[in-house]
């Protein structure tokens, strides 16, 4: 048994060498759920903290595939199988060159007390490669997709692990990856979720994360009886959250004025309206070009190689990657009048940031609550695909709506302090909970 957070994190690290963000993760985990574990000490008996810690499994694996010159070129390909203690390992696949397993793991962790706070029977798992999708043509990205799947294949299956979509994995690369899968195994299954309509796929899944962020936002903002209407908000990326967060805050009321890629950030002060977003949606999942062009097309601010922290905002979505708020940038949207934060992207915010957002006591709501929504309904497609049915745009929605309640719910019953809800530690422990008693009940696994 550990005497502190300290000496537990210090085996982490120990164990942990290199893998920075996973450390990040863990220690932001332990620091809310120390004092609770302490009071219940049967976790503590039952060393649930070493156990929750240890991936079930990781593999790693070897991506052969030929460019369109016919040069063979070798990535790595990895699944985190972290826990699976409440349902089959679910959570995306991410390609991008930064794919390491410290990425995978630390996504992997979070995604376990995400996949629980959902309230669906979904464990925890996450995978990828470091292939970069960018520049490469439409037969490259299949190539890849194909080679990668063959060898993932023998990992998975609709009651074992369920990949989906993540960063540079979207409705195309879903597409020939469960093409191949389906060719290897025979067997049209719910294997994947961000499948496409007409062969499996839920309404609103490509909407659901964006739109669940947006929704836990209108949540904080009405339990401090305020709402997202006339808002200024600031977004960063221009991918799949940021798009659909950008679509739920405009029918909101809100003003979207700022989007990014990771060359730079656009600030629009008429606000990005519907029109201009089917243009940037266009620009990025079709055309496939940089926000930069925005600047051009709109004759509106371009800022290169900047985030867009600086603009002056009430919300901010923070929608693209890990880490892309920092200190300094938390203390210049805090000085700026921000009033709430919810974060699109996996831990966006580091650990300085964090603290400037809890101790300002502005509203900040943490990656595993406030983009729950969109494994959320990659569990709704689960559903559907086992029952063989499929629901209307309406009734997803509503269910995703009331999943985003519940969680913002559960974030108020266990992060209630003084005139203040600590939804960072509200969301830890609540997702700690029910992974960890239903680990208790199966026993030393
Ligand atoms: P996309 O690939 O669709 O978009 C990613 C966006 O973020 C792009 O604009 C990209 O710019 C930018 N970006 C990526 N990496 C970096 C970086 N290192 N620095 C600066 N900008 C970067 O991914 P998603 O929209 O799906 O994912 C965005 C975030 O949301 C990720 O953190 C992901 O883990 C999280 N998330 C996604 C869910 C989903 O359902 N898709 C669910 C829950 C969370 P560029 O094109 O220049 O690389
Ligand atoms: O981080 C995430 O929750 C995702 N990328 C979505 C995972 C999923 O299985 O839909």
């Amino acid at each position: 048994m550990y005497n502190s957070v300290n000496e537990f994190m210090e085996k982490v690290s120990s164990k942990n060498t290199a893998q920075p963000e996973f450390i990040q993760a863990v220690q932001e985990v332990v620091d809310s759920i120390w004092e609770y574990i302490q009071d219940n000490p049967h976790y503590l008996y039952a060393n649930i903290l070493d156990r929750i810690i240890e991936p079930e499994r990781a593999i790693i694996f070897r991506v052969p595939w030929r460019n369109d010159k016919g040069e063979v070129q070798i990535n790595r390909g990895y699944r985190v199988e972290f826990n699976s203690a409440i349902g089959p390992y679910k959570g995306g696949l991410r390609f991008h060159p930064s794919v390491n397993l410290g990425i995978l793991k630390f996504l992997g962790f979070e995604q376990i007390f995400k996949n629980s706070l959902t309230t669906l029977p979904m464990g925890g798992g996450k995978g990828g490669s470091d292939f970069d999708p960018k520049g490469k043509s439409e037969n490259e990205v299949m190539s890849f997709c194909q080679s990668f799947m063959t060898e993932l294949s023998r990992h998975i299956g609709a009651t074992t692990d369920i990949p989906a979509g993540d960063i540079g994995v979207g409705g195309r690369e879903i597409g020939f990856m469960f093409g191949q899968y389906k060719r290897i195994q025979n067997e049209f299954t719910g294997v994947l979720t961000g499948k496409g309509l007409n062969w499996g796929g839920s309404l609103i899944r490509p909407e659901a994360t964006g739109y669940g962020c947006v929704y836990f936002a209108e949540n904080m903002l009405n339990a401090k009886g305020d709402s997202l209407k006339n808002k200024t908000i600031t977004i960063s990326g221009s991918g799949n959250v940021a798009q659909f967060a950008t679509e739920k805050c405009i029918e909101l009321g809100g003003k979207v004025v700022s989007l990014s890629d990771s060359s730079g950030s656009i600030y629009d002060k008429n606000g990005i309206n519907t029109e201009k977003l089917h243009w940037i949606m266009d620009l990025k999942n079709n055309r496939r070009g940089r926000i930069s062009e925005y600047a051009e097309k709109f004759d509106t601010i371009y800022k290169n190689g900047e985030r867009p922290w600086s603009i002056k905002c009430d919300i901010a979505l923070p929608c693209a990657t890990q880490n892309e708020i920092e200190e300094n940038d938390a203390k210049i949207l805090i000085q700026n009048g921000c009033i709430a934060i919810a974060e699109g992207a996996n831990m966006p915010s580091n650990t300085g940031a964090i603290e400037k957002f809890i101790e300002s006591k502005i509203l900040f709501g943490p990656g595993k609550a406030a983009n729950a929504g969109g494994v959320a309904v990659s569990g709704l497609e689960m559903s559907q695909n086992a029952m063989r049915i499929n629901w209307s745009r309406d009734e997803v929605d509503n269910k995703l709506k009331e999943i985003m309640n519940n969680i913002h719910r559960q974030c108020t019953e266990y992060g209630n302090e003084e005139n203040f809800t600590n939804y960072v530690k509200g969301a830890n422990i609540a997702g700690f909970i029910k992974v960890a008693d239903a680990m208790l009940d199966q026993g030393v696994v």
